[in-house]
């Protein structure tokens, strides 16, 4: 696809066509790397918020994240929802779409759901996930949320492009301790309670108070965390989950302004995501299939391998050929 192509889809998706939008986000995912490379200098820079919804299987995120798409849509905003599976193309994003059909969204051009997998590729979802945040702005849509299934790495992710993080957690299934553990507490800007109609709900919300209270006092959790209910399946809670949403944002954007500093959550947030992207195209200029810098790794491979050259060496070598290529390269326009 040519520089040209890309415009021609953009201007389109931006006025509305849906198809164009679809082909896009193929773009994103799927395209080679002249096609990404002019889509990204056609896309206006600037940020678009952003909410991450996190949390274990069977919680209820998808639930939750079709009504939420309802309270916002009451307010006037443009929703896009991005179910992301790392796993598996088929099960997040497929789940999703039946709960945003059966809200009665589908009909509504102020909606977009797709979900995405990283489909093997290199640098993957950490990479493709905020390039298509930026093609949905560019879309017209106000708000992104980015549904994440809970295995492991995939949340703190998630958390790391997300302007807000919700935290999704349901009683009787353990996900406090699990919580803990990936590490997601401490990314999370508000908690939710989901199938608060169900019992346990007191003993989660204090193991999630004596949680936030240790993170406080070990400074791994700062600022206002709200642990909110829900009942995602009839929609209570869910007005005051947007609220809160909005809150944080606010905060966030507050405290940015106020220059609080380079130790600042958003700082951290920001460097997180900065440094992932790099990462990812690093890797991917090294090792996708036909990458420019293909040859520089294989070579230094070969000579670790056969006790030409140690492996501190080559790999000089090739973060400074690497550096030669990428300035070297002329950008396909
Ligand atoms: N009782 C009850 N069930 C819920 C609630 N929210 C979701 N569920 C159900 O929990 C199951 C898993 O929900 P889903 O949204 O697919 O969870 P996900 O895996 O986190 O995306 C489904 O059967 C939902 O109908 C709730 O608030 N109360
Ligand atoms: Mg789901």
């Amino acid at each position: 696809m040519v520089r040209t192509d890309v415009a021609e889809l953009l201007e389109r998706s931006g006025a509305g066509d849906r198809r164009a939008l679809a082909r896009l986000l193929t773009v994103v995912e799927d395209g080679d790397d002249a096609s990404r490379r002019a889509l990204l200098a056609l896309l206006p820079r600037g940020p678009v918020r952003t909410v991450g919804m996190t949390g274990a299987p069977g919680v209820g995120k998808s639930t939750l994240t079709a009504a939420l798409v309802g309270a916002l849509r009451a307010q006037g905003r443009r929703v896009a929802v991005l179910a992301v599976d790392p796993s598996s193309p088929l099960t997040g994003g497929a789940l999703l779409g039946d709960r945003i059909r059966m809200q009665g969204h589908h009909a509504d051009e102020g909606v977009y759901v797709r979900s995405m997998a990283s489909r093997g590729q290199l640098g993957g979802l950490s990479a493709a996930v905020p390039l298509a945040v930026l093609v949905l702005g560019a879309s017209g849509f106000d708000d992104v949320l980015v549904e994440t299934v809970g295995v492991g790495q995939s949340e703190v992710d998630v958390a790391a492009l997300a302007d807000v993080t919700v935290l999704v957690l349901a009683p009787g299934l353990g996900d406090g301790v699990q919580a803990a553990k990936a590490g997601v507490l401490e990314v999370a800007d508000v908690l939710v309670v989901n199938r608060a109609d169900r019992s346990g709900v007191e003993a989660l919300e204090a193991e999630l108070a004596g949680m936030l209270e240790l993170g406080r006092l070990t400074g791994a959790v700062d600022g206002d965390v709200p642990v909110l209910r829900t009942v995602a399946v009839n929609g209570e809670g869910v007005p005051a989950l947007a609220a809160a949403i909005e809150t944080s944002m606010a905060a966030r954007r507050g405290s940015s302004e106020a220059g609080e500093g380079s130790g600042s959550r958003v700082h951290q947030r920001a460097r997180r995501l900065v440094l992932a992207l790099v990462e990812g195209e690093v890797r991917r200029l090294l090792s996708a299939p036909d990458a420019p810098g293909a040859q520089l790794l294989a070579r230094a491979v070969a000579d670790v391998a056969e006790g030409e050259l140690d492996a501190v060496h080559a790999a000089q070598a090739v973060v400074l050929g690497l550096a030669d290529l990428v300035r070297n390269s002329v950008p396909s326009d």
